[in-house]
């Protein structure tokens, strides 16, 4: 009743608030005006190496940011210049599996378009379902299932911000087409189309990876990867008008067969980002010059 309406509306000045204090801390700590921003998953927080003019937060000294709880992953905010793109890049994401509520998980994301981003490029390791895919290869992320938004745990969940957009929003372009074209005219430039996908991502919430029954569930609803996070920072920059590239490295297979032996592990996933990682690198590199030109040309 009538303390359940008070309560909602606290809650939602608070956050409104804690927003404003990041944001304002934020451009009164550093002159970079980022126009894309690069979420870098686990094992790829190296894509940041090749900015110029760096500027460098601990999330633990940003006001209201998240703090990474995964040990020896010390979570850093990277500001820098690409080729003349300011951009900021995200080292350390947070998962609904370590206990962030998906407000938190996506708090930076709107940081983002409080500073003024455009578009968001989110890189992440994920399992392979589909058969055709091989350990190495980067998906380029299509569409996606949000499993954890089917059982409740969505990150738009509560009262909408209408600062930020509209109560229904629209999914089913979530991931930019003209982006996604990009990638692709890239990664044959750079002579990687041979290990170039495009598909479907699957998110479950995490941390144990799939049973051989689950891994067929999402292979029959036709996912072509799994993994646990991307989707709700993803959500919450379509909510917000920004436009989204996903890429996702195949780490592994997952196995859709009992008598198969191989499991998987998490050295396994951290081995084949390193591996990767010079590609993703460049081609995330030259993502981000060119998906600046794009826009400025379309807008
Ligand atoms: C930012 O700088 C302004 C002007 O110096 C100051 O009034 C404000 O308190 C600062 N805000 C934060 C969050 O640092
Ligand atoms: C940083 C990051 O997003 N890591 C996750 C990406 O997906 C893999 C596979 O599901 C997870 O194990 C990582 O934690």
């Amino acid at each position: 009743g009538h303390s359940r309406g008070s309560q909602t509306r606290i809650s939602e000045y608070r956050i409104s608030k804690d927003y404003k204090l990041t944001h304002e801390w934020l451009l009164n700590h550093t002159s970079h005006r980022p126009k894309v921003a690069v979420i870098c998953g686990s094992g790829l927080g190296l894509l940041a190496d090749r900015a110029a003019n760096k500027q460098i937060f601990r999330y633990q000294d940003i006001p209201n940011f998240p703090v990474s709880t995964v040990e020896g992953h010390e979570g850093c905010l990277v500001f820098g210049t690409i080729e003349d793109t300011s951009c900021v890049f995200m080292q350390g994401h947070f998962h609904l599996y370590e206990g962030y509520s998906l407000c938190q998980v996506t708090f930076p994301v709107r940081i983002f378009k409080l500073m003024g981003v455009e578009s968001v490029l989110v890189t992440n390791a994920s399992g392979g379902i589909c058969p055709d895919f091989k350990v190495g290869d980067i998906m380029i992320i299509k569409d996606h299932i949000n499993l954890p938004g089917f059982a409740g745990q969505h990150p738009l969940c509560g009262p909408n911000d209408e600062r930020f957009g509209i109560r229904f929003p629209c999914m089913s372009d979530a991931y930019s087409k003209d982006l996604r074209r990009l990638a692709v005219e890239v990664c044959s430039e750079l002579g990687c189309s041979d290990f170039i996908r495009e598909g479907v991502y699957c998110m479950v919430s995490g941390p144990n990876f799939e049973t051989i029954a689950e891994a067929r569930m999402l292979r029959i609803l036709g996912c072509d990867s799994v993994g646990m996070s991307t989707v709700p920072e993803v959500t919450v920059a379509k909510h917000c008008g920004l436009r989204v590239l996903g890429l996702s490295l195949i780490t592994n297979k997952v196995s859709l067969d009992y008598s198969r032996e191989e499991k998987v592990n998490h050295e396994e996933v951290l081995q084949i980002s390193k591996m990767r990682a010079e590609v993703l690198q460049k081609l995330v590199t030259m993502l981000i010059s060119r998906c600046q030109q794009q826009s400025i040309n379309t807008h």
